[in-house]
């Protein structure tokens, strides 16, 4: 996966996303990060990339022009790894002496999709990190100041995306959120493919509370069916826990939780003992 940001402020998006678990898939290649600088491509002598909204109001408003000559710049880098993709596997095929037709050497002819992070855009989650990862490469596009001049968004925008419903100063922590949450369901990057699959939100319940040593923390003790070795106890124990957060913390959840009847039996019973 090939994360290539649009962004006046690079530093925070390679300075954010260098350490623990993204660095380490950023250095084994699993992974790249390219943070553009949106002011590189200012055709002003000043570098200015802004300028007062038409119409009047508060604020300034991101011109196109410098937006669309970076984009134009990640797009043509882009396409150039794939041309060259496709001449090695052309060479390949010609080796192994194989015939091919000529589109099914073409590796990535798909429009590389281009996010835009906004309040205004849909609001993100994991379903949408999952179909994002299935990507090769992403565009991400982040405004400052009222926004960008909606010409160049039409021109180039494909998914607009919110990360929630609070508003932020630049769309650069949107950015890294959505590449952290993207990142970590790319194979390889998370040491146990597993993990991935059986938390949160997969099955629309919270997850369960964890504990590591020691057995008494500030005469706090760990939950004794953990200690029993009793693996289908555990099991059990920890579903209802998920269950209990989901109902207590996100009950806009939980109707959508695919319940056995043991555990309806269970909720039903806990929230009895609430009334
Ligand atoms: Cl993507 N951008 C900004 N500026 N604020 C936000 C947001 C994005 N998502 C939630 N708030």
């Amino acid at each position: 996966m090939n994360f290539h940001v649009l962004t006046l402020f690079p530093d925070m998006i390679t300075g954010g996303l260098n350490t623990s678990i993204i660095g380490r898939a950023l250095e084994k290649g699993l992974l790249t990060l390219k943070a553009i600088d949106i002011r590189d491509f200012s055709e002003n002598k000043h570098r200015r990339v802004d300028d007062y909204p038409y119409g009047g109001g508060a604020g300034m408003v991101m011109a196109p022009g410098p937006v669309y000559r970076a984009y134009q710049h990640v797009k043509e880098l882009i396409d150039t790894r794939v041309d060259e993709m496709n001449q090695n596997l052309s060479l390949v095929n010609v080796d192994n002496n194989t015939e091919v037709k000529k589109d099914e050497n073409i590796v990535n002819f798909k429009k590389t999709r281009v996010i835009y992070l906004t309040p205004q855009g849909k609001v993100f989650n994991q379903t949408m990190a999952e179909e994002f990862s299935k990507e090769e490469d992403l565009i991400f596009l982040c405004g400052h100041y009222e926004g960008i001049d909606e010409r160049v968004l039409e021109m180039i925008v494909t998914d607009p995306v919110s990360i929630g419903d609070y508003v932020l100063t630049g769309g650069e922590l949107p950015a890294m959120v959505m590449i952290d949450a993207i990142s970590r369901l790319v194979p390889g990057v998370l040491n146990n493919d597993t993990s991935a699959e059986f938390e949160t939100f997969q099955d629309n319940l919270l997850e369960y509370p964890q504990y590591t040593r020691p057995e008494v923390f500030m005469e706090k003790s760990v939950p004794e069916v953990l200690l029993s070795g009793h693996h289908a106890n555990i099991d059990t124990w920890r579903r209802q826990q998920s269950i209990v957060r989901t109902v207590n913390n996100r009950p806009d959840m939980i109707d959508k939780a695919v319940l056995t009847k043991k555990e309806q039996k269970f909720l039903d019973e806990y929230l009895k003992s609430k009334e």
